[in-house]
């Protein structure tokens, strides 16, 4: 009798312990509640490679997402940055001036893409 209730507690605990973790790192997600979209985990995702649709913010750190297995490069047409992004990786980059940077792959010449920075 108490053994089965000890388990039962345990189980509860357990379940506890899940839901508790489930509900903060969605909470963090939906936390931004501005809806903006834009400073979601990663600001611009590269999949089947071609570039995801990127609004950032001047001046602020962002997260390129690869979920491709082969290594991507995000590079500005202007050369104001070039950053490469390893299969399956992320790397971050920061654009300090606002404007609409049209962006390519160097290592995929049908790869472009645009990068609106407000
Ligand atoms: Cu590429």
């Amino acid at each position: 009798m108490s053994n089965t209730t000890r388990r039962l507690a345990f189980v509860a605990a357990c379940f506890l312990a899940v839901a508790a973790t489930a509900c903060s790192s969605s909470g963090t997600k939906s936390s931004s509640t501005t809806t903006a979209g834009s400073s979601a985990p990663a600001a611009l995702t590269i999949e089947n490679t071609s570039f995801g649709a990127a609004s950032v913010t001047a001046g602020t750190q962002f997260t390129i997402q690869n979920t491709d297995t082969v290594k991507h490069t995000v590079t500005d047409d202007a050369g104001s940055f070039d950053v490469s992004v390893p299969g399956g990786g992320t790397a971050t980059l920061t654009i300090p001036k606002a404007g609409t940077y049209k962006i390519h792959c160097k290592i995929h010449a049908s790869m472009h893409g645009t990068i609106t920075v407000a």
